[in-house]
């Protein structure tokens, strides 16, 4: 959408009368951010969902250049530039962008599909359409005992998201008075709690202020609904390849993920399944009329909201410039290079933000927007996420008009000084 909408609203002369056709089974598309604060029962799911064909209406004012195909992709074969569908019809094309997302695999718990749809189990997880308001309505309903909030070891989308859902019930239940007789525990496969020490470093510190325990490369394996137990896997330490059980009471689950058949089986794929680009092009490493981005591509980048409107800036731009290179083979082509950019909102309570912005492709180096240090816990920062950038996101972004917030960083942090 941000893709296309940049093309066509901003670029409507060099794409040379060239249609685009988006094609994405949903019927809704969701602001998936909002999640977080759906499950927190500070925001109604309703309010990260609008209609695909309506967002497309916005931005389609000449109906013949732009149509949505509401369908999956089966199959993409690169040597002959098609698309097939999973009706089994095809579709050619000259330039390919994929923003297909990457998939939640539940499958891949054994117990875990079981244990979600018995709610007398309480275990939940924000990252589905059906459960997040389930997460608010278990948080409100617990009377205390052993909680626990559970990250994978796969890559994922929004590394954050299962941290910032114990914050939030930390929160509520400290309130509520039944902290004393609750254990919060945060069991996540990755080796830090944050890839860049400046934000690790924070939230270390609230973690330990909070007494919520943390425990670093342990996967949760099984759920065992019978008994409302977890199995753990230890991936690393003297304990490497041991498993030990939990008994629990309230348990939120970050499924594992990876990407989707299509791609895996593409001849665009790397050898993790995911779309493989120049991570600074964003252009495919094999095709050149090939271009990925978000969650979908092979990046070591964290994969957000925030990268993919950064990066949607220079799949436009580069595509562009390979389409002018296409039509007439004396021009230059003019690479835009993205830097890694991404942003991780820390929801560490209602009122309480923690605004991690970083870039780069190997050592991580902050890059806040803002003029003060963005590692503290601010409420400016939670009013910004949950009222502010929503409204970015459905009337800029995806419009075409957002492309991350480099071009605002010289007006709200002129020093850099962070
Ligand atoms: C951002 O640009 C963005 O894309 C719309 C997000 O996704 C929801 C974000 O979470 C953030 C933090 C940004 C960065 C924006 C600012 C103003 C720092």
């Amino acid at each position: 959408m941000a893709v296309a909408s940049q093309l066509l609203r901003h670029h409507k002369s060099e794409l040379n009368g060239r249609s685009i056709t988006i094609v994405d089974p949903s019927e809704n598309h969701y602001y998936q951010p909002l999640w977080t604060l759906v499950g927190g029962g500070l925001k109604p799911i309703e309010e990260s969902k609008r209609p695909m064909r309506e967002l497309v209406e916005r931005i389609n004012a000449d109906k013949k250049q732009l149509e949505l195909l509401s369908l999956s992709v089966a199959s993409v074969d690169p040597y002959v530039n098609t698309v097939k569908l999973s009706d089994g019809s095809e579709i050619k094309y000259d330039y390919l962008v994929v923003a297909a997302g990457i998939k939640t695999l539940y499958d891949k718990i054994p117990g875990l599909s079981e244990a979600l749809a018995n709610p007398d189990l309480k275990v939940t997880t924000n990252y589905h359409v059906d459960y997040a308001s389930t997460t608010a309505k278990y948080i409100d309903e617990f009377k205390g005992g052993n909680a626990i909030f559970t990250q994978p070891s796969t890559p994922v989308k929004c590394a954050g998201a299962p941290q910032k859902i114990a914050y939030l019930a930390e929160e509520k239940w400290r309130a509520r008075g039944i902290r004393s007789n609750t254990r919060v525990q945060f069991i996540t496969g990755m080796g830090k709690i944050f890839a860049v020490d400046k934000y690790a470093k924070s939230l270390t510190q609230v973690c330990k202020s909070r007494d919520i325990q943390v425990k670093l490369c342990t996967d949760l394996v099984e759920i065992r609904p019978a008994t409302s137990e977890a199995v753990f896997k230890t991936l690393s330490g003297p304990d490497e390849g041991k498993t030990f059980v939990e008994k629990f009471d309230f348990l939120h689950v970050m499924p594992p993920m990876g990407p989707h058949e299509f791609s895996k089986q593409s001849k665009l794929a790397n050898a993790a399944g995911f779309i493989e680009v120049n991570p600074k092009t964003l252009q495919s490493i094999k095709y050149h009329n090939v271009f990925a981005l978000g969650d979908c591509a092979g990046l070591p980048v964290s994969k957000t909201a925030a990268a993919v409107a950064a990066q949607s800036h220079y799949v436009t731009h580069n595509l562009i410039s390979q389409m002018k290179a296409d039509s007439d083979s004396t021009k230059v082509k003019s690479w835009k290079e993205y830097d890694g950019y991404t942003s991780c909102p820390l929801v560490t309570g209602k009122n309480s933000l923690i605004l991690a912005e970083f870039n780069g492709f190997g050592p991580l180096a902050p890059k806040e927007t803002f003029f003060f240090d963005q590692s503290v816990e601010r409420s400016s920062m939670a009013f910004l996420n949950s009222e502010v950038l929503p409204r970015i996101y459905w009337d800029f972004m995806m419009r075409g008009d957002w492309i991350g917030p480099g071009p605002l960083r010289k007006f709200t942090n002129p020093t850099n000084s962070n």
